[in-house]
């Protein structure tokens, strides 16, 4: 990968890079309620940053299927206080925002988030705008429809391939709005506007989204294809998490957002260790 600047960090490398997951929210499908409280997403975010995470996300929305859209000004009140702790402790990693809404980025950029992760591809008016004027990186992710709809937009003929295609599309509007694609990350949306299936048909078919030419961050976590598969709930989907994780790293995927990061890190050393003796 290219040198891709976030906040103070240059990452460069296959890596891979975890990115530690903070939801404050009431609604989560994993941690919803753990960490509504700024001083407990704070202090969560600082811990899986010692426990090995490159960078945290830090959302205010719940994404599940059918969740219902939140206010921008409720999102801000639940992620703004939690950066600027963070901040204001003199945590100097790189900090990201995991958000659809321009007004929620803007709002995150100036108390100190370093990219904003748009589950959308920056979909939204004025999005890829706020973007590119701020001149912070962003990750574009695939979905169809919004979180209250997505799951009855599964019609795919060749799910790698229109994956593919509708993140390509999504980056050619995002460079028009002015947003350099060096800054660009693509994500799959692993669960967004997917079934199990398709989820798992992504994940084998990484190496057609690495031909994008952009790095690649995948969210397999705890998501419910490893519940489709094993029969686990969401509090028991860590091996499942780090098998797919594992088949990330084999791909050549150079980030992972993760809840689990310390796990997570000793399956994508080993992982990684694998995948460099391929190498030739
Ligand atoms: N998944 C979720 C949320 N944001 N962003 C990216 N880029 N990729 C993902 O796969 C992704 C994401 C959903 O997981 P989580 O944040 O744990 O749950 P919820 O949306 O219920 O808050």
């Amino acid at each position: 990968m290219e040198p891709l600047r976030i906040g103070a960090r240059v990452f460069e490398g296959a890596g891979p890079f975890l990115m530690g997951v903070v939801n404050a929210t009431p609604d989560s499908f994993s941690d919803g309620g753990r960490y509504l409280d700024p001083d407990a997403a704070a202090a969560r975010a600082e811990q899986l940053l010692a426990e090995g995470a490159d960078l945290v996300d830090l959302g205010g929305e719940s994404a599940r299927p059918g969740a219902a859209e939140v206010p921008a000004a409720e999102e801000i009140r639940r992620v703004v206080p939690v950066l600027e702790r963070l901040r204001a402790r003199g945590v100097a990693a790189p900090l990201s925002v995991d958000t659809r809404k321009p007004e929620v980025a803007r709002a995150a950029l100036r108390a100190g988030a370093d990219l904003v992760n748009d589950v959308q591809g920056l979909a939204a008016p004025g999005m890829a705008e706020l973007v590119a004027e701020a001149g912070v990186p962003a990750v574009l992710m695939h979905m169809r429809g919004t979180p209250a709809d997505m799951q009855s937009r599964t019609g795919y003929g060749d799910v790698v391939g229109e994956v593919a295609r509708e993140l390509e599309a999504a980056m050619a509007r995002a460079v028009r709005a002015g947003v350099p694609e060096g800054r660009i990350v693509l994500d799959p949306g692993i669960g967004f506007a997917k079934t199990a299936e398709q989820s798992l048909a992504l994940l084998a078919g990484l190496p057609r989204l690495r031909a994008l030419g952009r790095p690649v961050l995948v969210g397999p976590s705890r998501k419910s294809f490893i519940g489709a598969v094993s029969g686990a709930s969401p509090a028991d989907r860590l091996p499942g998490s780090l098998a797919a994780l594992a088949a990330c790293v084999l791909a050549g995927v150079e980030f992972l957002r993760v809840h689990d990061v310390g796990p997570a890190r000793q399956a994508a050393r080993v992982a990684a260790a694998i995948r460099d003796q391929r190498r030739p």
